[in-house]
């Protein structure tokens, strides 16, 4: 009796932890983390820090760089917990573009920056986790959005940046803590993509081929070749996939036949779809 109860309440945590990493806008909505300034303060001089890691965002046509300490980046090769007292800071770039709008490339192939459009931090202090809701909460993690000046954007949807990391839990709450480490597969790393009728790859963030059709029951695969995480997210449904780092896939099944939109739940703008066939 009382196994089957500590069954049904491990199905029970799951569950609440499933709805709540699901990015959907009507919990979006509910403003659980008020916008407006908070405890996290602009990160004066955040580029003296440690430049971690770069991202070329082919989706929003940004370049991104990751700033943090050099105690952070200890503690992450090290396998340690990131110390309380870090900032980690996000500079978001325009990506510079030629005349058909098509982000301009280096000689290795990478974006280039134009203007600095927003200054995204996140900071752990001991204690700041708590005035956050439990169904969002990321440890002791706390985010804000700046404009390039410092000031609070106070349009910033805070809710989603907690939604967004959430599933990152088991990687104290970091899309890149991979990067901070220095054990993320480099770019010179390449990941072999399937092309059967139901894969489809993952590569410069758009998903290849873009529409497929399958027939109900049957299993559509996912491979990621990016050097960011990826996770398939089913518009207007609860059924999300498990998060893809580089060179991982993610399998989901559709059983009933239909018409499914879908998008990356950590870049919204990467949108598929999938045409499902009665048996
Ligand atoms: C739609 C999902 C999503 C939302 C919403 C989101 N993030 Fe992130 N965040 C990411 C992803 C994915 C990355 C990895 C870099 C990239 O792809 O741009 C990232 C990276 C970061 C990083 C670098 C550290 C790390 O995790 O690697 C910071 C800092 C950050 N985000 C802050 C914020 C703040 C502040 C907000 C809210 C204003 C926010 N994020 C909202 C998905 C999200
Ligand atoms: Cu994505």
């Amino acid at each position: 009796m009382s196994r089957n109860t500590s069954k049904l309440s491990t199905v029970f945590v799951g569950l609440a932890l499933f709805a709540a990493t699901v990015a959907d806008v009507s919990v979006a909505q509910q403003a659980l983390v008020p916008p407006g300034p908070n405890k996290l303060k602009f990160p004066q001089s955040w580029d003296k820090g440690v430049m971690y890691a770069t991202v070329d965002r082919h989706d929003t046509k940004q370049y991104r760089e990751f700033y943090t300490s050099a105690e952070a980046v200890q503690a992450a090769k090290d396998g340690k917990e990131i110390p309380n007292g870090t900032v980690i800071t996000l500079a978001a770039y325009a990506a510079k573009v030629d005349a058909d709008g098509k982000p301009v490339k280096d000689a290795n192939g990478r974006f280039v920056k134009d203007k600095l459009v927003a200054v995204n931090s996140m900071q752990k202090e001991a204690g700041w986790g708590a005035d956050i809701p439990a169904a969002v909460r990321n440890g002791d993690w706390i985010y804000q959005s700046f404009s390039p000046d410092g000031q609070v954007n106070d349009k910033a949807n805070l809710t989603g940046c907690f939604q967004c990391h959430l599933p990152f839990a088991k990687d104290q709450y970091l899309t890149n803590l991979a990067k901070l480490a220095g054990t993320f597969p480099g770019a010179a790393t390449t990941v072999a993509l399937k092309s059967g009728p139901t894969d489809v790859a993952i590569n410069g963030f758009l998903f290849g081929p873009g529409a497929i059709k399958v027939t109900a029951g049957q299993k559509v695969t996912w491979t990621n070749a990016d050097d960011t995480p990826h996770q398939i997210t089913v518009t207007g449904k609860q059924q999300r996939s498990e998060l893809m780092l580089k060179g991982q896939s993610a399998t989901l099944q559709f059983d009933e036949a239909g018409n499914i939109a879908y998008v990356c739940g950590l870049h919204p703008g990467m949108k598929g779809t999938i045409e499902v066939v009665a048996r």
